[in-house]
C-alpha cells in the first residue's frame, strides 16, 4: 500500500472526510500533546486542561493557554493545512474534523471546518455564558473578565466536558458518509475523536492514515502513510 494506492482511492471518492490532530501543527512550530517535547510532558493534562484545575486556579490554566496563544498567533499554516483546504475545493463533499483549537486550518483558508475541541481564539463567561472571538496576545489581565464581571474561559473542550452536540454529530454525519476518511497527526488517545478511524472503516469507507509513527489504528487502516504531514498530504492533494 502506497501513495499511489491513497491516491487511487481519493481519485476514485465523491465524499471525504478528514480528521487532524495536533501533528499537523508540529510543522507550524505548534507543540504536540505527547510528543517527546509535548505540552504534556510539562504538564499533566488533568492538572490543566479539566474544570477542576479551572476551578482550583484559573490564573494557572490561563497561563498555559497564554502560552498556547502566543505560540499559535506568531505561528504560520504549513502545507499541511494547505493541503487540505486544497482538498475541500477539490470534492464536491468534504468536511475537515480538527481537534487542534489553534486556528490555523481556517487561516489556511478550510472554510467547512468542525473544531469539535473548541478555539483558543475564543472565550466563554463561565457567568454569562457569552462567547466571544478575542485574539489579543497577551490578554490584558489573568484570568481575564466579562464585561458582566464574570470569570472567563478559554472556549475550548477539556476532559471530563462533552463535545458540543451539533460540532460531534456533524463530525459522526461525515465519518458515516464518506467513501475515504484521512486521519492525519493523531495518536488517537483522546476519544471520541480516537474512534472514527474504525467507525469509516466499520462502514466500509478507506482510511487514509498519516503519521511519523504507527498509531493503533495503523494497523487496521486501508493505507499507512508514515512521514511528515507537510509533505505526504500535499503529495496526496497534488494527486487528487
Ligand atoms: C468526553 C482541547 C464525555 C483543550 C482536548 C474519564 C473521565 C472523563 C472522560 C474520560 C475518562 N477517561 C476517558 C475519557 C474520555 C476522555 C479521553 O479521551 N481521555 C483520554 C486521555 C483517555 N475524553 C474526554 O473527556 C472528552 N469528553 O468524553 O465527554 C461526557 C459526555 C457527556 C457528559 C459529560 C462528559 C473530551 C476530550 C477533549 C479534551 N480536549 N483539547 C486543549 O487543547 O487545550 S484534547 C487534546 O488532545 C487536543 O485536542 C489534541 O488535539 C487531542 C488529541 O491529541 P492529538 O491531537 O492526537 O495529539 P498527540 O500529541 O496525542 O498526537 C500527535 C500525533 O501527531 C502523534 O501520533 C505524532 O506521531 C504525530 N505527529 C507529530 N508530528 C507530526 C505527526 N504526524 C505527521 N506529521 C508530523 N509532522
Ligand atoms: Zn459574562
Amino acid at each position: 500500500m502506497s501513495l499511489a494506492e491513497a491516491r487511487r482511492l481519493l481519485a476514485a471518492a465523491r465524499s471525504v472526510a478528514a480528521l487532524t490532530g495536533a501533528g499537523v501543527s508540529a510543522e507550524s512550530g505548534l507543540a504536540t500533546f505527547r510528543g517527546s517535547e509535548g505540552l504534556w510532558r510539562r504538564h499533566r493534562p488533568e492538572d490543566l486542561a479539566t474544570p477542576e484545575a479551572f476551578a482550583r486556579d484559573p490564573r494557572l490554566v490561563w497561563a498555559w493557554y497564554e502560552e498556547r496563544r502566543r505560540a499559535a498567533a506568531a505561528a504560520r499554516p504549513n502545507p499541511a493545512h494547505e493541503a487540505l483546504a486544497a482538498l475541500e475545493n477539490r470534492f464536491p463533499e468534504f468536511t475537515l474534523i480538527t481537534q487542534n483549537v489553534d486556528g490555523l486550518h481556517a487561516r489556511a483558508g478550510s472554510r467547512r471546518v468542525l473544531e469539535i475541541h473548541g478555539c483558543l481564539w475564543r472565550t466563554r463567561c463561565c457567568s454569562c455564558g457569552e462567547v466571544r472571538e478575542d485574539r489579543r496576545v497577551p490578554l490584558p489581565a489573568l484570568p481575564p473578565r466579562c464585561a458582566c464581571e464574570g470569570l472567563l474561559r478559554p472556549d475550548v473542550v477539556w476532559f471530563g466536558e462533552p463535545l458540543p452536540f451539533e460540532l460531534l454529530s456533524g463530525a459522526f454525519r461525515a465519518v458515516d458518509a464518506c467513501d475515504v476518511l484521512i486521519v492525519a497527526g493523531t495518536s488517537g488517545a483522546v476519544q471520541p475523536a480516537g474512534s472514527m478511524g474504525r467507525r469509516a472503516l466499520a462502514r466500509g469507507a478507506a482510511v487514509i492514515e498519516v503519521n511519523l509513527e504507527r498509531t493503533p489504528l495503523s494497523g487496521e487502516a486501508t493505507v499507512f502513510l508514515e512521514g511528515r504531514a507537510g509533505e505526504i498530504l500535499p503529495a496526496l492533494a497534488r494527486g487528487a
